[in-house]
């Protein structure tokens, strides 16, 4: 009855406040938005983690609709929630030394437990033996190194009976018929107020799950409304595979660089928003004990590299176990990218796609006057780019020295640094 009357309550709040939310997004500017996004954009780099109940079957996120585990079936796991190794401050201390700037964490995935106390379902942590709200455990120890803190939101529920019709999956779930997806809706906003209004500045809501049921009516315009009216700095970005939405602030692309469609996720092309790349060290997002398909070290540098050149940021994923530990795999290579970082960084932070197109090769990024151009996969001692009249001198980023530039036919030939051709990146200062 209690919860029926808040939700109620959270209801008519919603109605009244949507006009004036949705005025403000109309009136934004483009410079405006520019500069409310210029943070994001300059961190290029954060770090996703993905846990929950399903980090305790430890065998990938998806278990209860891959093992079409019903309602009780799953239960276990609720019942087994202990996850007395939990110290998001050695995850934010993971973070910071991979170079990373902010985080997303799943505060609700498709399996409708959430991390956080919320006043609207008992399905939550703070029911388990965990007893506490983790979520404001993981801001607050986010903060405090200096990181900008997201939320992950899951729109699709596999558990919340009012997620009906269901949809494309987990329909082995056990939920049962007959729910109202409208009172669905007022549940998912109550949440998200939740969320935006108890745990201080939020860099941004990450919604995913939307494409489990495309042809519904999600109302999406009211939900971002009162997102951006409750924190206006916060960013809305949403993993449906489809062309962003009106209210969006990003564009999201799940196991492949902006554009690209090797993973058979990403059916839209590139839109005029910035863009975001969201990757997994292994295959799987939630803690997978069968998957040990880690990717090596350099590749991950790459892609780091490459989103950057594409004037995009890298959100990469770890999954920890159910204790709390990040993976030793996932640690020693998010060790080996920030040392990567800590030396090449500038290169990377605050820069913004370069004048020179990604290629084969490489890309190039820039800052302040330089191009940096990031050869990635070039075996042979020099380089042909096309011409960009304003540069006067070429410099082997690592080691300061100037390399060879010469003019030919409208290209620029470029001197390479040699006997390092099999480092993730060799990068090349041009300057004006
Ligand atoms: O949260 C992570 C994933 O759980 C979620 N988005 C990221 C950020 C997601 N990834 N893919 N999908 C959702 C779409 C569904 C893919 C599927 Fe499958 C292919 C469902 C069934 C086949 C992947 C492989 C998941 C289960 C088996």
């Amino acid at each position: 009855m209690l919860r029926r009357t808040q939700l109620l309550l959270a209801l008519v709040l919603l109605t009244v406040s949507q006009v004036s939310a949705q005025k403000m997004i109309g009136t934004e500017t483009d410079a405006q938005k520019e500069k409310r996004m210029e943070w994001w954009k300059d961190d290029r780099f954060g770090m996703f983690i993905h846990w929950g109940m399903y980090s305790g079957a430890a065998r990938h996120e998806w278990v209860k609709h891959n093992e079409k585990i019903d309602n009780a079936g799953y239960q276990k796991y609720f019942d087994q929630f202990n996850p007395d190794l939990f110290d998001p401050q050695k995850w934010a201390r993971e973070a910071k030394a991979a170079g990373m700037k902010y985080a997303v964490l799943t505060t609700k995935h498709h399996e409708g437990f959430c991390l956080f106390d919320s006043k609207y379902t008992d399905y939550k942590a703070t029911n388990t033996h965990a007893k506490r709200d983790l979520v404001k455990e993981y801001v607050e120890a986010f903060r405090a190194q200096g990181l900008k803190v997201g939320f992950y939101y899951s729109l699709l529920d596999w558990h919340h009976p009012d997620y009906y019709p269901i949809g494309r999956y987990g329909r082995a779930a056990g939920r049962t018929g007959g729910g109202d997806f409208a009172r669905y809706l007022v549940f998912m906003n109550a949440q998200l107020t939740e969320l935006l209004t108890h745990y201080g500045q939020i860099g941004g809501i990450w919604f995913d799950g939307m494409w489990d049921k495309p042809d519904a009516d999600w109302h999406l315009d009211e939900t971002y409304a009162l997102i951006h009216r409750l924190q206006p700095g916060a960013l809305v970005g949403s993993n449906h595979h489809a062309t962003p939405y009106p209210g969006e602030d990003f564009q999201i692309f799940e196991k492949d660089l902006p554009g690209k469609n090797t993973a058979g996720f990403n059916q839209s092309g590139i839109s005029a928003l910035p863009l975001e790349t969201c990757d997994t060290l292994n295959d799987s997002w939630g803690f997978n004990a069968r998957d040990n398909k880690f990717k090596d070290p350099k590749d991950i540098i790459r892609t780091l590299v490459r989103t950057s050149g594409q004037d995009a940021n890298l959100l990469l994923n770890i999954g920890p176990t159910a204790m709390g530990e990040v993976p030793a795999e996932a640690a020693t290579r998010l060790r080996t990218v920030g040392a990567w970082l800590s030396k090449h960084g500038e290169a990377i932070y605050g820069t913004r796609g370069g004048p020179i197109s990604p290629r084969s090769w490489g890309v190039t990024t820039q800052k302040d006057g330089r191009i940096y151009v990031h050869v990635l996969e070039w075996s042979d001692s020099a380089i042909v780019l096309p011409d960009v009249p304003t540069v006067t001198a070429a410099i082997d980023f690592e080691t300061g020295r100037p390399l060879a530039l010469k003019r030919l036919g409208g290209n620029m030939v470029v001197q390479l640094p040699t006997g390092r051709e099999d480092e993730a990146d060799r990068i090349v200062v041009l300057r004006r």
